[in-house]
């Protein structure tokens, strides 16, 4: 049995290409089916449907043996206790840090708003800047319109929803895309089963580029 987990939405949607290819076709839309996991043609393989940031937690445990997750997410949970061997170049976007234009420096230290805690952590301390991290776990651009914060750490595509509200990137962090990870046992113990699905992955992937 290969179970892989992912979330529904964008990154299931622009995944179902690439599983094609694979040979991997669910037999349900978890848009419309309240099942958190679906079967597929294959009778072997299994896709479990969890929240992104949940994604990574369910591999390193065994839950699954294969997640489908985005490079945030990812930089956010740490890397070292899953294996990333293929970047899937899909639901590419930007971590950015925003807010406005224009907007004083602060008097005390800086305020970071976001969902990226440690990442927003690192980036700050690698430049010797102290900053207050605020954990928020959605519509991180409200934060600087009512005060919360100075700036937010959030992702970026075409930067409408950060213009809708009257902010700005500001500064770059990474690019982000979404990755296959893999849980270290199952590696070993599926080896084959996973290098050939990854294999056919990357052929999908660099016809596809
Ligand atoms: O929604 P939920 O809370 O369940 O989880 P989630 O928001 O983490 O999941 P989902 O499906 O929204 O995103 C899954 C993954 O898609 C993320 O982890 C990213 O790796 C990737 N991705 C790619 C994005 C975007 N592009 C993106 N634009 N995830 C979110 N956004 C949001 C962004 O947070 C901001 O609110 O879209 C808004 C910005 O878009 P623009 O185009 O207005 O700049
Ligand atoms: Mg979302």
């Amino acid at each position: 049995m290969l179970k892989i987990a992912l979330s529904k939405g964008r990154i299931f949607k622009e995944i179902l290409p690439l599983l094609a290819q694979a040979e991997i076709e669910p037999l349900d839309d978890p848009e419309t089916s309240r099942k958190l996991i679906l079967d597929t043609n294959l009778k072997d393989v299994k896709l479990v449907i969890i929240r992104a940031t949940d994604v990574p937690t369910y591999v390193e445990y065994g839950a699954a043996d294969i997640g489908i997750a985005g490079k945030d997410v990812l930089l956010e949970f740490g890397s070292q206790r899953l294996y990333e061997p293929l970047d899937l170049q899909i639901a590419r976007c930007r971590l950015m840090v925003a807010g406005f234009k224009n907007a004083p420096t602060p008097r005390n230290r800086l305020r970071i708003a976001t969902k990226y805690i440690n990442v927003a952590k690192q980036y700050y301390a690698e430049q010797g800047i102290q900053v207050e991290v605020i954990k928020l776990y959605g519509s991180m651009e409200l934060a600087p319109l009512v005060g919360l914060a100075d700036r937010i750490v959030d992702l970026v595509e075409t930067g409408n929803t950060l213009r809708a509200n009257g902010l700005e990137p500001l500064e770059f962090i990474a690019d982000i895309s979404s990755r296959l990870v893999v849980n270290k046992a199952s590696m070993k113990m599926k080896h084959k089963r996973i290098k050939d699905l990854i294999q056919k992955m990357q052929l999908a992937i660099d016809t596809k580029n």
